[in-house]
């Protein structure tokens, strides 16, 4: 039995159908010391081009003390000096576009670094009106005790005692009885969204980055801007990444997160860019329970797209991949918005890893040596395989840098090198996301790897990078980074995102799709999970994930692989 599951698509706006890869500007290229900078990003564009990717998400280069990676900025009109100057991030995007990339900037509109100019002036005087524009609140029992009981995603409590910080220099900081809140690290104070100056400033932010031809805007917790203003206790497990909680139904929803009132703020600011006309982007970050909701982010007069999370998570069986594949074609079709396909970023384990756990899903944060190891050569055929599924869905495709070069988690990370605040803020007891952030490896025989020209690295990379440098893929015909390149360019040249996708067999052991558009042959998709499979007689293969033979009568696909083919 086949299935439509969704129409064919007019040729769009490029974010209906782009390759987006995400850059980690820390970890990607660095033309100086141990950090990564624009300057690398630039001199590794033509790298990216030839990948034939459509456009580039940056992580956030601001000026930040760097307490969570940049997700923390201190100024959002001003290049890090870590990562170069404003004249930097400008001759980035126009040589960006001069290769054909778009790009888009991240915008961490729910909280300001602590050192902020709007946080310091608050800390330095109680009185301050700047404390309107954060959650300043009293605390209970004459002040000894948080407003309420939330719990930061980071670990621990949600609210910081004013008087416990060293820098709260005004002359009554002693006796001052505030708390702020902070969903995230005590360095990342929540913005208050019901103030007015707040939403002026981030429209004029939008300008500001538009002004200098940015294509659009990723949405840091695109979902925790708007609070409940009573503040009320919740305290709740929610999953920050499948946005699952174990709170009862007759609880009233988390008044931090998700609250309709978001919605607001995003048909404020697609007012905005559509000043410019239809050709900039936003894309939601948010962690939200259901495909649904997710899709309110996405509706005609809000944002053009959000991260599909429930594919990121999906376990790696038949099962969750034919659900969530269906789900969200079907929820982002009922908006008009396209579907995108997530397996990896900067906040989970990398895919090469995670998919060769023994539990797949949205797997632990960060794995150590003590830690269950995964198998990595399975991993790696599961990661190539839903790489070669996921660029042959409708739809935009996001790719976390390093995929391309089927890099692993570094599981051996020391813990004194490391710097996510959630491994301090938990204590240790979760390792954290640096794993997946390790500078990555360009050439094989150069002091890290080629990632700096001094042959520094802010985390040390493993041994296994070596042989995974894309100077040794590069030449390698049969390489992760050529199949890659293989993979995208077929992508493009068959417009696999803009046409109807047909399902095929909706009970059989591995998934079977038939993309299909006006004035070409059809592609079947096969994705195999335990069981192999075979093609059908005289199939002529585009894209493989892996080595099988061809030619022969009978051509068998292996477990844990994907295929594209025409009959
Ligand atoms: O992440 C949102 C988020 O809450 C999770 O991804 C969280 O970081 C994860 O559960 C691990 O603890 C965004 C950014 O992507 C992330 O890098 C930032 O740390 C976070 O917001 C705060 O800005």
């Amino acid at each position: 039995m086949t299935v439509l599951l969704h129409r064919e698509n007019e040729p769009g706006q490029w974010w209906r159908e782009a390759v987006i890869y995400q850059i980690y500007p820390r970890s990607f290229a660095s033309s100086s010391g141990p950090i990564g900078d624009l300057q690398g990003v630039i001199s590794r564009l033509g790298y990216l081009q030839d990948l034939g990717v459509d456009a580039l998400w940056l992580s956030p280069f601001y000026l930040s003390p760097q307490k969570d990676a940049g997700y923390d900025v201190a100024n959002y009109r001003q290049v890090d000096p870590m990562f170069g100057t404003n004249a930097d991030a400008e001759e980035l995007i126009a040589k960006a576009h001069d290769h054909g990339l778009k790009i888009i900037v991240d915008l961490v509109p729910n909280h300001t670094s602590d050192q902020h100019e709007w946080f310091q002036a608050a800390l330095a005087d109680p009185a301050a009106p700047e404390r309107d524009l954060y959650w300043f609140r009293d605390g209970k029992n004459d002040g000894e005790a948080p407003p309420n009981d939330w719990l930061s995603v980071f670990g621990g409590a949600a609210w910081t005692r004013v008087s416990e910080r060293s820098d709260a220099l005004g002359s009554a900081w002693k006796n001052d009885p505030q708390w702020y809140l902070n969903l995230f690290d005590s360095s990342q104070p929540d913005l208050n969204w019901d103030h007015p100056k707040v939403r002026g400033e981030f429209r004029d932010i939008l300008r500001f980055w538009l002004d200098r031809g940015v294509d659009g805007f990723r949405v840091d917790v695109a979902h925790g801007m708007v609070k409940d203003p009573e503040l009320p206790d919740w305290q709740f497990h929610y999953d920050m990444v499948s946005g699952a909680t174990d709170a009862p139904a007759d609880i009233p929803p988390p008044p931090q997160w998700n609250r309709p009132e978001v919605h607001d703020i995003y048909r404020e600011w697609r007012e905005v860019l559509d000043e410019y006309g239809d050709d900039r982007a936003m894309v939601a970050e948010a962690w939200v329970d259901d495909i649904e909701e997710l899709a309110k982010y996405v509706r005609h007069d809000e944002m053009h797209q959000a991260f599909n999370f429930d594919f990121l998570v999906a376990p790696f069986d038949v099962n969750s991949y034919r659900s969530t594949i269906r789900q969200s074609l079907a929820a982002m079709d009922a908006v008009g918005a396209p579907t995108t396909w997530v397996l990896s970023n900067h906040d989970v384990v990398r895919a090469v890893s995670r998919l060769g756990l023994r539990k797949t899903g949205k797997g632990p944060n960060g794995i150590r040596e003590e830690d269950e190891q995964p198998d990595i050569d399975r991993g790696f055929h599961r990661a190539l395989a839903a790489h070669v599924l996921q660029a042959a869905l409708p739809g935009s495709a996001y790719i976390y840098q390093g995929e391309e070069l089927g890099l692993p988690e570094h599981m051996a990370l020391p813990d004194h090198v490391r710097e996510d605040p959630a491994f301090f803020r938990t204590h240790g007891a979760e390792a954290g996301r640096d794993g997946c952030r390790v500078p990555l490896p360009w050439v094989s025989d150069e002091p890290s790897y080629g990632f700096s020209t001094t042959g520094e690295s802010w985390l040390p990379q493993p041994d296994s990078f070596g042989k995974l440098a894309a100077d040794q893929q590069q030449a390698d015909a049969n390489s992760t980074l050529n199949l890659y390149r293989h993979l995208f360019a077929e992508r493009r040249r068959l417009h696999m995102a803009r046409a109807a996708l047909y399902e095929v067999d909706d009970k059989a052991a591995y998934l079977h799709y038939v993309s299909r558009l006006t004035g070409r042959d059809d592609v079947h998709v096969i994705l195999t999970f335990e069981q192999a499979t075979e093609l059908p007689h005289g199939a002529h293969v585009l894209v493989q994930s892996r080595e099988f033979e061809g030619g022969n009568a009978v051509v068998t696909v292996p477990p844990n692989a994907a295929v594209w083919y025409t009959p």
